[in-house]
């Protein structure tokens, strides 16, 4: 491997590089086939076979769980492989989700029909997501990468940005060090293999993660740009789409190369002054975009100080005015930001400072005011009501980023919300909940 001069004088030195000298490196880091990589964690018998994740649940998954007899629901069994669900056995309009490599090299890959991948191949195993576990791992893969490279940008449930270039080993060998040192922390924390492309920019860094699937590590310099950039179809750029593609096909430009060889404005003849530029510039391997750190928030809350302390009986009015306020509020910022949540609880501050907390989780995730302040308002039967309050607030925690937990309407949330009992409904005697 050729190393370019400025790598070269930034090692040999003794002293510590000098910032200017510095190459800047940032990383592209993606989970190998994700979600079907965390179900061979939990079923390490299928490890090497070809498997899919697709379809909700099924019955076929519930039984496969339960046990022959039926019994022992969810408890952790051995399953030989011959009892899993095949997709050969598949009927339905589900389509693939993503699929182990191995199940890859039968041409069966993401957004396939199951019907139709099942005919490429037939043996392999199907599974549902469990969007639980996938969440799970997805934050233990990026705090491990926090630990060891503080400028991470989240861009979605298995893929990172991360600067490089002023971390330790981060210049070494073109960011090779840095980004070993990052699987091998991944894998220990866990099991699972990630790869990694390391270039100039973003923009690069992201067409090189996929240089060296699975488990690879891919370097890019600046000068790599003819030999290893241009020969890829613009399609590996992120942002051009479809669309774009089709357009570009037309125009008779499939690589990227071939976008680079265009006249500016040509391109801005043909696609707009903004785009235009856009694409020869990245043609050209240009992105000075920054890695902004930005990290996922563990709950939201909304909480208000009373001008004057309030009574659950006298003020009950108020107070019921404000709690429902408070949960509105809730559902707003959870909405604004692309979450759902499925924990909602209450906070108190009574007249002698003391503080009651309570919450509340339930099996499906929602941002919907209406189902949230029924939820928060089933946490205020088990708080005493009986001292006047200072403050009150609602939180809502367990969140899920919208895109990343399974379909469900407002509708369905709210109508599940709407089966629960409902705070007002509760109207026994001496249950402090029913004053709200
Ligand atoms: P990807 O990173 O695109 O795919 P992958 O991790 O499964 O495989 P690769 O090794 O090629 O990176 O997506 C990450 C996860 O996101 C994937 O495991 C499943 C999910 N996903 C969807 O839900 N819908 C989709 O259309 C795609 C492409 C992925
Ligand atoms: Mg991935
Ligand atoms: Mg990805």
């Amino acid at each position: 491997m050729t190393v370019p001069p400025l790598e070269k004088t930034a090692e040999t030195s003794a002293a510590p590089a000098p910032q200017e000298s510095r190459l800047r490196r940032i990383a592209h880091l993606d989970m190998d086939a994700f979600f079907a990589s965390v179900e061979l964690l939990r079923y390490p018998q299928l490890k090497g076979l070809p498997v899919v994740i697709g379809g909700g649940r099924r019955k076929v998954d519930e039984l496969l769980l339960q046990g022959p007899d039926g019994t022992g629901e969810r408890e952790r069994r051995f399953i030989p492989v011959e009892d899993f669900p095949r997709l050969k056995d598949y009927v339905g309009r589900g389509v693939i989700t993503t699929a182990t490599y191995p199940a890859r090299q039968f041409g069966v890959g993401s957004a396939m029909g199951m019907m139709k991948a099942a005919k490429l191949c037939p043996e392999a195993i199907v599974l549902p997501v469990d969007f639980d576990e996938v969440r799970r791992y997805s934050r233990t893969f990026k705090a491990a990468i926090l630990e060891i490279a503080p400028v991470m940008q989240d861009r979605g449930v298995d893929e990172v940005y991360i600067d490089f270039t002023d971390v330790p080993g981060g210049q070494r060998e073109g960011g090779r060090v840095l980004a070993r040192l990052i699987q091998k922390s991944i894998f220990e924390k866990t099991g699972l293999t990630c790869s990694i492309g390391v270039a100039p920019n973003r923009l690069l860094a992201k067409m090189a993660s996929e240089f060296n699937k699975p488990n690879g590590i891919s370097i890019v310099y600046e000068e790599d740009l003819q030999e290893k950039i241009w020969p890829l179809n613009v399609r590996k750029v992120n942002g051009i789409g479809p669309k774009a593609g089709e357009k570009l096909a037309r125009l008779g430009i499939e690589t990227i190369g071939q976008l680079a060889a265009q006249d500016e404005q040509w391109l801005i003849g043909h696609f707009g002054k903004s785009t235009g530029a856009w694409m020869h510039r990245v043609a050209w391997g240009r992105d000075d975009s920054p890695v902004v750190t930005e990290s996922e928030p563990v709950s939201m809350s909304r909480e208000t100080t009373f001008d004057r302390d309030l009574h659950a009986v006298r003020d009950r009015a108020e107070l019921s005015r404000i709690f429902t306020d408070l949960c509105l509020r809730v559902a707003g910022d959870l909405q604004r930001k692309g979450y759902v949540a499925r924990t909602f609880g209450i906070k108190l501050r009574y007249d002698d400072f003391k503080i009651a907390t309570r919450d509340h989780s339930v099996a499906f995730y929602t941002a919907d005011g209406p189902t949230i302040r029924k939820l928060a308002g089933q946490c205020l039967k088990r708080v005493p009501l009986d001292k006047r309050l200072r403050l009150l607030g609602v939180r809502a925690s367990g969140l899920a980023r919208v895109e990343e937990v399974p379909a469900q309407g407002p509708q369905r949330g709210a109508a599940r919300g709407a089966r629960e009992p409902t705070p007002g409904d509760s109207a026994e005697p001496g249950t402090t909940a029913s004053l709200f």
